[in-house]
């Protein structure tokens, strides 16, 4: 049975299923599942239920659009379709292949048996991603890799499905094939040995001892990306309390499974740099090595009848990181990697009963989508605020927002902003080591608690765009927006640039310390284009509603950004981007700035550069199509077909630069419409997103607002409408 016909075998009834939004907090997202009955009859599925599984939506076809601006009408009288009654636009947020065994081997930890129906369509999902190769990469565009593969593997056997079931059987060749389980990175090492499949004494040392040290320690962790800092954590607490789930008989059978010779003969100290070579793309460095060599011999040494204080301390103070991320985010913690793992640390510490663990369990849902390949676990709670900022920004820029059919949406969408602005610090804010909140705007929801800085330089964009309207209410007053400047203005750094979270804490030679060998470039916050951008498009847009506030500081921080983006130009003209795929995201936002700084092609050597660059990548049928091999290898690499979204950045970021060559602008667009589908939106095409330099991620809503808005803005660019 082929891995497509096997994923069938899973499939609910689509008819049960519906999208919660706001349930407990704003902007929250979950999928129930009702079984047929009154409460199913009385609750009728949305639009917005039946496009993320692919249903048909019954919206009617549109007449065909003649221009440009037409064409973006069109899009736009789709996708107001997918806004929730609360006013955001909900939408998944698949791509990485690694999270949702973390959730499975969590939920084996708690004992829970997930619902029948969500177990079935986590299942589905995954054999719908199945590779033709027999096995899963990264993510979902990659090839398989050992940590992909075998961790899919496990989620599914714990999911129910037979060793032999459908593809299983050459599922488990294809592991073997690529050398067993033995070498799976440090991330899988972890997971197998919290669920008892893999020995503990095969994961090179994660001392929690590195909490205690003295803040001024250059390599203290504190100063890591907050990413690593969340999953490094409660790893320390799981490796040295030595934590194993409960055993089932499944386990030994696992066991047998993934590994190429007997479990008990492995030499599991030797495995700690066993790394399979598909896997591995940032080798560890030998100052790494080095270091973990040493911290052997002191977990050799009779350590803890030495200095036992010294571990307690620091399984102490790791607890007290993790319980301070868990509160100031209600248990969702920052993403899903620490979500699974936060939730097993407070069962191990505090047992199955606890406030704690019942309000883990109260908040897996959130991370669960459903999409028409079946349910995964999501990079986040969802990209609420960053999908409704751009959209915002497009439909007051086109002036979509003026027509009387697009007031209502754009008046649920300030209410929305309105409640996403976060208002205050996490109540942990100085002992978790948190930038400041009060003012900002987050990725996905409040709740999350986390600033992002370019989230709170979009969100503020969109929120004064909006504002700006005649008939919108103004809910967000000056004092508010204040607050997110001066969020902003503490997060410049030093040389000019932005990174995401937070300030860069360190120096980015702590990259020595990566474990992780299938990311690269995490171990600091790093400073973006894309990032400096929003905040200095933001600043500016600011400054222009109140010309009084913090005046020279903004105005230097202004100039000091756009030095840094003249100094991050590569000579080819272009940026690279780490958040989006890749040179045609960052420089799209590269563009913004110079634009903002007065540069253009008239006038600007550096700006003639940037749109020689995207000319040169443009394609025969006039489109442009990247893929996520860019940021992997820092060359740009070409789709093989054109993408509607890298289409829409070249032709935004064309327009910033103020292009003289209107006939490629006009192609782009051209080539967009021609890929409009009747009812005015667009097909999903290849990923559009990336983090830590290997790994892709999708952002599904981007095809819509940003066709909707290159379309709009070409249409006025052009002077067509
Ligand atoms: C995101 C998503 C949004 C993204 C932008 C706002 C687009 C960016 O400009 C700043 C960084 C940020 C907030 C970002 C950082 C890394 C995230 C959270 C993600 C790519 C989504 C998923 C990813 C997270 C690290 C995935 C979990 C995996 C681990 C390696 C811990």
């Amino acid at each position: 049975m082929s891995a497509k016909e096997a994923a069938e075998t899973y499939r609910t009834d689509p008819a049960g299923w519906r999208l919660k939004v706001g349930e407990d907090s704003h902007g929250q997202h979950k999928w129930v599942y009702l079984p047929p009955g009154p409460q199913r009859d009385a609750w009728p599925q949305t639009v917005v239920d039946k496009y993320s599984m692919g249903l048909p939506t019954g919206l009617p076809e549109l007449p065909k659009a003649q221009s440009a601006f037409e064409a973006a009408q069109n899009g736009l009288k789709f996708y107001r379709e997918l806004q929730s009654e609360d006013g955001h636009f909900a939408s998944e947020y698949g791509g990485p292949l690694f999270l949702t065994p973390g959730l499975v081997i969590a939920m084996h930890c708690y004992g829970v048996e997930m619902p029948r129906e969500r177990k079935a369509e986590l299942i589905r999902y995954l054999f719908n991603k199945l590779r033709p190769e027999m096995g899963w990469g990264l993510h979902t565009e990659a090839p398989p890799t050992v940590f992909g593969t075998v961790m899919n593997y496990v989620a599914l056997r714990m999911l129910g499905v037979g060793p032999d079931d459908g593809p299983m059987t050459a599922v488990r060749a294809k592991i073997h094939e690529l050398g067993g389980a033995a070498g799976i990175p440090t991330w899988g090492k972890v997971w197998l040995s919290v669920l008892g499949c893999y020995d503990w004494d095969g994961v090179n040392p994660t001392p929690p001892e590195l909490w205690c040290l003295p803040d001024w320690v250059p390599f203290a962790p504190w100063r890591w990306w907050i990413h690593v800092r969340v999953v490094f954590t409660p790893i320390s607490f799981l490796w040295a309390s030595r934590y194993v789930g409960p055993h089932r008989p499944l386990i030994d059978e696992l066991k047998k499974e993934i590994y190429t010779q007997p479990y008990e003969s492995i030499n599991w100290p030797a495995q700690r740099e066993n790394i399979a070579p598909v896997d591995l793309y940032n080798p560890h460095h030998l100052v790494f090595k080095s270091l973990n060599r040493i911290l052997a011999i002191y977990e050799k040494m009779p350590y803890m009848s030495c200095v036992p204080s010294l571990r307690k301390a620091g399984l102490k103070a790791a607890y007290n990181q993790i319980v301070y991320e868990d509160e100031n985010t209600g248990y969702q913690t920052i993403g899903p990697v620490s979500k699974s793992l936060n939730m097993i640390c407070r069962l191990a510490k505090e047992g199955r009963d606890s406030e704690a663990c019942r309000l883990h369990l109260a908040k897996v849902d959130d991370f669960l989508w459903m999409s028409k390949d079946g349910m995964f676990m999501t990079g986040t709670n969802g990209s609420q605020l960053w999908d409704i900022s751009f959209l915002s920004q497009a439909v007051v820029e086109t002036g979509l927002a003026n027509e009387a059919e697009n007031k209502k949406m754009c008046i649920d969408m300030i209410d929305w902003l309105d409640k996403c602005q976060m208002r205050q610090n996490p109540r942990w804010h100085r002992e978790g080591y948190r930038q400041s909140s009060k003012g900002a705007w987050p990725f996905s929801t409040p709740e999350q608690s986390y600033t992002v800085s370019d989230c709170t330089g979009e969100g503020l964009k969109a929120t004064m765009a909006l504002q700006s309207l005649s008939y919108t209410p103004k809910p967000v007053s000056l004092d508010r927006m204040r607050d997110a400047v001066d969020v902003m203005l503490s997060m410049q750094n030093p040389s000019g640039g932005y990174a995401s979270y937070e300030l860069q804490r360190g120096s980015e030679r702590m990259e020595w310390l990566n474990a992780a060998e299938v990311f690269g470039k995490i171990m600091v916050d790093y400073l973006y284009p894309e990032c400096s951008t929003s905040v200095l498009s933001a600043l500016e847009h600011f400054r222009k509603i109140d010309p009084k506030y913090r005046a020279v500081e903004i105005a230097v921080c202004i100039d000091r950004v756009v030095e840094w983006i003249h100094r991050d130009q590569r000579p080819d003209g272009s940026w690279y981007g780490s958040w989006g795929v890749c040179f045609t995201y960052a420089t799209m936002f590269a563009l913004e700035s110079l634009a903002i700084a007065g540069e253009t092609h008239a006038n600007s050597e550096r700006v003639r550069r940037a749109c020689a660059f995207l000319l040169s990548k443009q394609m025969a049928d006039g489109g442009w199509g990247e893929t996520y091999m860019s940021c992997v290898t820092g060359e740009y690499t070409h789709h093989e077909q054109s993408q509607v979204v890298m289409t829409s950045w070249s032709v935004l970021a064309l327009i910033y630069g103020k292009s003289p060559d209107h006939e490629a602008i006009r192609r782009g667009c051209a080539l967009i419409m021609s890929r409009q589908l009747p009812d005015g939106a667009w097909a999903q095409e290849g990923t559009e997103g990336i983090f830590n330099k290997n790994c892709a991620i999708d952002y599904p809503a981007f095809k819509h607002i940003f066709c909707i808005w290159a379309l709009g803005r070409a249409a006025k660019y052009l002077g067509e409408a």
